[in-house]
């Protein structure tokens, strides 16, 4: 009897890849794209298709350092999907460095928005100075080719945009990173470049993302950058030294019954956390982390609603085994009755 029971609970472990509403999920998420390494995917729902634009990792032989010098990517690809688990087709080169006139190196995390009959590519990459800008591009198709403008978003800098447009017709583009992200260099309004890896003291408020309006034109910001507020349930800032809990990159936004949900990677510690607020500018009250650590130093989300369900975008090192070869996946993201956002297991 306890054999059999034992062995009905290894296999039923063996089988679920997660729990979620009590039910267990069974399908391990698989690489969608195994021909070229991709990471942080941001998708969007374009005309009834998912579009997915993520980074695209090559080997450029650059040694691994804590800047994130070994992430030396040169071009992006859009791929799409007419079904979660249908077929991935890729659209090819969207945008090469070589296209971007101000561009330095190191094409990072990029997102995708859709305005009056044009597409917007946002990417961050260092300009001349290894200063991280974000730039924007366009297109007529959402696979692009995108054509860069001849300068960055004026006033931008860090990395990871998300953009989110809002259920009134209003976008906003969350952005920041620490670390390699530089976010912690522009700690008092001005570029500092000796602030590599000043994050400020444990006890005082961490570094925030930003949120800033984007004009109707989509091309520039419509205000200065504000911080992105994560409060605990007591009402007091998430500190610096709260590796747990605080900010670190890949922030992204959705809405769903009216709430705002900011979400983000606390990067050293490898979580995916969440806050929630009333409005797209905060501040957001800390609400748990959501996904555990994936095999890779961390993960980049994007979240997306696709035919009444919603579905998680994400990556890991399955198909390399290396930090800086990183494949996308996708998954069901599972609510409980709240709304708040069932644990992932990866
Ligand atoms: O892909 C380069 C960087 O790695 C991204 O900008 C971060 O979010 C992390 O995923």
């Amino acid at each position: 009897m306890f054999t059999s029971t034992k062995s009905i609970l290894v296999a039923v472990a063996l089988i679920c890849v997660g729990i979620s509403n009590g039910i267990c999920q069974t399908t391990k998420p698989k690489p969608l794209v195994t021909d070229l390494y991709t990471a942080d995917p941001s998708a969007h729902v374009f005309n009834g298709k998912i579009y997915i634009y993520p980074s695209h990792d090559i080997e450029a032989n650059v040694p691994e350092d804590d800047e994130g010098g070994h992430f030396n990517m040169r071009d992006y690809h859009v791929y799409s999907m007419d079904n979660i688990n249908g077929k991935v087709t890729d659209h090819g080169v969207a945008l090469d460095i070589k296209d971007v006139p101000w561009a330095g190196r190191q094409m990072w995390a990029p997102d995708a928005a859709y305005k009056n009959g044009t597409y917007y590519l946002y990417f961050p990459v260092k300009d001349k100075n290894d200063v991280f800008r974000m730039g924007v591009a366009t297109s007529k198709s959402p696979t692009g080719p995108f054509k860069a403008q001849p300068a960055p978003i004026p006033g931008s800098y860090s990395i990871d945009p998300a953009v989110f447009t809002d259920t009134d017709g209003t976008t906003y583009m969350y952005f920041g990173g620490i670390w390699g992200g530089q976010l912690q260099r522009w700690a008092t309004g001005k570029y500092n470049k000796a602030l590599k890896t000043d994050l400020g003291k444990d006890n005082e408020p961490a570094l925030s993302a930003k949120v800033v309006r984007m004009n109707k034109n989509m091309l520039t910001f419509d205000e200065p950058a504000k911080d992105v507020k994560i409060i605990d349930k007591n009402g007091k800032p998430l500190l610096a030294g709260d590796h747990d809990r605080r900010f670190f990159e890949g922030a992204w936004m959705h809405k769903y019954k009216g709430k705002y949900y900011f979400s983000y990677s606390t990067g050293d510690t490898h979580f995916l956390a969440y806050a929630t607020s009333n409005s797209p500018y905060g501040p957001f009250t800390y609400q748990g982390t959501f996904m555990k650590p994936v095999t890779g130093w961390t993960t980049h989300h994007s979240i997306v609603e696709f035919k009444g369900k919603w579905y998680i975008f994400y990556h890991d090192v399955e198909r390399s085994g290396k930090t800086h070869l990183r494949n996308i996946k996708v998954r069901e993201l599972m609510r409980k009755p709240d709304g708040s956002l069932e644990m992932i297991t990866p």
